[in-house]
């Protein structure tokens, strides 16, 4: 890896939020694109923050000082990665589904769907069904639901079926994603797609709409 890169990716590692901002600042400075600093030292960052959760190795304070550090560089990023000025392709709701805390994935498709064009409502983590379909009403294209805990996933099938009983499923589509989801679990709860990553989830919510 890039020396610049390591610099951030350890720096996240060690939940250094000012040693974030300095070496993502110093990796764009030497001409380090902004999209190479997200997908070659933050998320790996975090992969590897996962991975020593796995081990026994790291903790929740270690998890949360992590992440901190990730937002504050995804912060330096995000205007640089977020295109303005342009009338938006349509209008997206997002959010972290009931009992889940976990926003930083949310957060990312966030980012990559306003990227490229889409009108975000961001309704944040620990979001209950009764939220999404008051977000719905005042008018949506797409809903984008995020979860990161084997115990939150139902809690997708729950807004789902909210949303049906408030009579607005037609006028939306429903689009989910996060660690434990798969496609399948995605059919079987009646969402219209399921996306691995922010990129995929761009993708899919472009293709929902033509
Ligand atoms: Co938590 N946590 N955590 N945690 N945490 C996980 C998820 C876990 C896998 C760690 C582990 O034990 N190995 C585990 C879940 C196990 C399980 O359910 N199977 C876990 C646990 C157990 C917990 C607690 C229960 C721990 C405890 O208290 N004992 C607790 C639960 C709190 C709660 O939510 N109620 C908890 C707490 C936390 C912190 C608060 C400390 C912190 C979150 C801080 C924050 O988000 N603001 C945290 C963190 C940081 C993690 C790990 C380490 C990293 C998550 C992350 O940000 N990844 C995570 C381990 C791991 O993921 N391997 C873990 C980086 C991010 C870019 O990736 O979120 O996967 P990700 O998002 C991706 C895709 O999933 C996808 O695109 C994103 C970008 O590419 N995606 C979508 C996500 N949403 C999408 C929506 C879409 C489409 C794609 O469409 C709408």
């Amino acid at each position: 890896m890039e020396e610049k890169l390591e610099t951030v990716y350890t720096a996240i590692l060690d939940g250094d939020m000012e040693g974030v901002v300095g070496s993502v600042q110093a990796s764009l400075d030497s001409g380090i694109s902004p999209g190479e600093i997200l997908n070659k030292a933050l998320i790996p960052a975090m992969d590897q923050v996962g991975q020593l959760s796995e081990k026994g190795e790291y903790f929740v304070p270690e998890m949360l000082v992590a992440a901190r550090a990730m937002k504050a560089g995804l912060e330096i990023l995000k205007p640089l990665l977020v295109v303005s000025g342009i009338e938006p392709i349509g209008k997206v709701v997002v959010g972290t589904v009931k009992g889940d805390l976990h926003d930083i994935g949310k957060n990312l498709v966030a980012m990559m769907l306003e990227g490229i064009g889409f009108e975000i409502v961001d309704l944040g983590a620990d979001v209950t069904s009764d939220r999404f379909v008051a977000a719905i009403q005042e008018g949506a294209d797409i809903v984008g639901l995020s979860a990161m805990l084997t115990t939150t996933m139902p809690a997708m099938e729950e807004t789902i079926k909210a949303i049906e009983a408030s009579g607005l499923r037609s006028q939306v589509k429903i689009i989910l994603g996060g660690a434990p989801l798969t496609a399948s679990y995605a059919e079987r709860i009646g969402a219209d797609g399921y996306a691995s990553d922010a990129s995929q989830a761009a993708t899919l919510a472009k293709e929902l709409l033509m």
